[in-house]
């Protein structure tokens, strides 16, 4: 048997459910539109994404000299929700459904990991390769459709036939020629629904995300103030978004199944009350394993404000009065305009005796808005 045949049925094995095989020449097409993306500032707010960074996303050899071949996998992701979303009394977040699980740059970095040792066993102990998974530079949405694992979607998410858009992708650079396999030719045709499902306007024109309107960006990269206009539009969303996803017509008919190769670590819908008190300790422990912990305690506590800002539920008014003695000026900005947007009585008087008392300048302006809007 070819080795491809051999690496394919060890993936499947262990897991890595699609596999597909591209050569590493360049993505000029792919590059080009990166650079103009940069140029018009869709990019804004993550730093990293620099025009070299571009260049090494879409030219395999700037990564491994070497290079031939890419083996993309695709890993689903989709499982049942364990619980019922609950209904009235607390008052409930949501978290994006990719990060129900453990961690999954660990998980599938171990798990290519042993299909590089078995390349290695099987052709050469001398092969050279590169693992990545998600937080390297390669362009890994474009890669993963020249190796037909699945085609864009216009929300740009790659979608595939059994486990629509709701997988996670990883590729290994090797130096060995593999037989390649040829791109699907199948796309969204007319279809432009996940554009009008966008809660923030964010998915521009089709294949075009503005990054600083995405409220995956705004609840989990973003580490300073999310702008205020675009709060009201998050939601109960605290962590991630699946919008463009859950709208999709091709994810209503993809596999779901009871158990993922990441498992289950957190409560999809959690507590915004208790997500906004939580302690150092509580965070560590629910959230230490996780894609959670990328959001960090702050920025976690920071959006579960906003949440119950959105959440219309007068019980949130006491814990985020409360918030506003909390350490971190992020976290009492952002419970100041939750409660300006609640409204009521016992958020405007909390809101002025902070006034009062604050030296933040930053928070002073969350609290001078939120009485401001509000007309407190
Ligand atoms: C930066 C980044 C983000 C940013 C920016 C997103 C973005 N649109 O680029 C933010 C934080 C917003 C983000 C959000 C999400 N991300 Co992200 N992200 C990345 C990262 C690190 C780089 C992406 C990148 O290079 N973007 C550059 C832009 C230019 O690429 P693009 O948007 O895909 O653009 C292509 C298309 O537009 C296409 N194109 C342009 N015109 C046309 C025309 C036609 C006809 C066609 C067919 C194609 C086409 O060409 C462009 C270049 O290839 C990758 C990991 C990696 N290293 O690749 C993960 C990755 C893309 N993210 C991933 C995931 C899961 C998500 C979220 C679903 C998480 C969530 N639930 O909250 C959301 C989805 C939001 C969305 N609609 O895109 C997965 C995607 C899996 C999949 N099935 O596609 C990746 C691959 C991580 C992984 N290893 O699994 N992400
Ligand atoms: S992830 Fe959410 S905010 Fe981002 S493009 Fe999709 S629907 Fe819009
Ligand atoms: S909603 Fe429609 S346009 Fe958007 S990705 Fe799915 S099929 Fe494509």
């Amino acid at each position: 048997m070819s080795v491809i045949t051999d690496l394919r049925e060890f993936a499947h094995e262990i897991g890595l459910d699609l596999v597909g095989v591209a050569s590493a020449d360049s993505l000029p097409d792919a590059e080009e539109v990166m650079l103009k993306r940069i140029g018009d500032g869709l990019f804004g707010g993550l730093d990293w994404f620099t025009p070299a960074r571009a260049q090494r996303a879409c030219n395999p050899r700037l990564l491994l000299p070497s290079a031939t071949s890419i083996i993309s996998f695709g890993v689903p992701y989709l499982v049942e929700p364990p619980i019922d979303r609950p209904g009235p009394g607390v008052p409930q977040g949501r978290i994006s459904r990719y990060a129900w699980g453990e961690d999954y740059h660990e998980v599938l970095r171990e798990k290519i990991g042993s299909v590089v040792d078995f390349l290695k066993q099987r052709v050469s102990t001398d092969v050279r390769s590169r693992i990545f998974v998600d937080s390297g530079p390669l362009a890994e949405r474009a890669f993963a459709a020249r190796s037909a694992i699945g085609w864009f979607g216009k929300n740009t998410n790659i979608i595939t036939r059994d486990f629509g858009s709701w997988l996670f992708l990883g590729e290994i650079l090797v130096d060995i020629d593999l037989e390649c396999d040829r791109p699907l030719k199948k796309t969204c045709g007319t279809c432009e629904v996940c554009l009008k499902s966008c809660p923030t306007g964010a998915i521009l024109s089709p294949y075009t995300v503005d990054n600083r309107r995405c409220i995956s960006y705004l609840t989990i990269e973003l580490k300073g103030p999310i702008p205020r206009e675009l709060r009201p539009l998050m939601g109960d969303r605290v962590f991630g978004c699946d919008a463009c996803q859950e709208a999709c017509p091709v994810n209503r008919k993809a596999q779901v199944r009871k158990r993922s190769l990441f498992g289950l670590l957190v409560d999809p819908f959690p507590d915004l009350i208790q997500l906004l008190m939580m302690s150092d300790e509580e965070y560590r422990t629910r959230f230490r394993a996780s894609p959670v912990h990328r959001a960090k305690k702050r920025g976690l506590q920071r959006n579960a404000a906003v949440a119950l800002g959105n959440c219309g539920d007068p019980s949130a008014v006491l814990p985020l009065v409360e918030a506003l003695g909390n350490e971190e000026e992020l976290v009492r900005g952002h419970a100041a305009w939750a409660l300006g947007h609640l409204g009521g009585n016992r958020a405007r008087k909390a809101l002025e005796m902070h006034r009062s008392r604050q030296d933040s300048p930053y928070v002073l302006a969350e609290i001078e808005d939120a009485l401001m809007v509000s007309g407190l």
